[in-house]
């Protein structure tokens, strides 16, 4: 499958202004989003199973993926387009292995080795970062920078997206790190006018 990485939006209904996510999707996809990761660590499993049907309708009707974060049960069951996880979730090889081939696989690296590994044991692209310092995720590890983000570029053969405080303001660095594309939360979803916000930055990478 050939995935456009360029504007990746992953969700967090905890930032939405006045409006569900459904809608703040909707929008985000118009303005040129290109791949969708839901992602709500609040949600219990009957309502996240509902949330990702509903998600996986509406993205696919605009021809953009959606992936499932954390869990595997979720994307198998509502036939998601693929599953994302981090350092800290079920083993890579493991949720390769359940997820079957033709299913996109994303894994979460903050460093070279993780990298490495992540290319070797079945991902089929990396979420590098924290990139920048953000308010969206607590997280213990520095900042790797668009030198980071280079470095690990350099160190795998699969598509790399960062992730991580990364908005108009510092969206040409990023890309100048060589990069296939830019993971958002806040940029998109924090947004008064979601759908502008989207396309700005979908403009500002191409
Ligand atoms: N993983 C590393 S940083 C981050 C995640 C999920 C949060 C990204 O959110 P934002 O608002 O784009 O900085
Ligand atoms: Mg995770």
């Amino acid at each position: 499958m050939s995935v456009d990485y360029s504007l990746y939006l992953v969700t967090d209904r905890g930032m939405l202004r006045d409006i569900s996510l459904y809608h703040a999707v909707e929008k985000a996809i118009r303005g040129g989003v290109s791949l969708l990761q839901l992602r709500e660590k609040d949600a219990g499993s009957g309502e996240f199973y509902n949330i990702a049907l509903e998600m996986k309708k509406l993205a696919n009707s605009y021809g953009v993926p959606l992936i499932i974060n954390d869990r595997l049960d979720i994307a198998l069951a509502v036939d998601a387009d693929g599953l994302h996880i981090g350092q800290e979730d079920l083993p890579l090889e493991v949720a390769r292995k359940l997820l079957g081939p033709g299913k996109i696989l994303g894994y979460s690296v903050s460093n070279v080795a993780e990298a490495v590994y992540g290319e070797k044991n079945g991902a089929d692209y990396l979420g590098a970062g924290p990139v920048y310092r953000t308010g969206s995720k607590v997280t213990e590890i520095e900042p790797i920078g668009a030198a980071g983000l280079k470095n690990i570029k350099g160190s795998v053969s699969i598509p790399i997206v960062g992730i991580g405080g990364i908005g108009m303001p510092n969206i040409d660095e990023v890309k100048k790190s060589g990069i296939e594309g830019i993971s958002v939360i806040s940029a998109i979803l924090a947004r008064d006018d979601i759908e502008a916000a989207a396309s700005d930055l979908r403009n500002a990478w191409r």
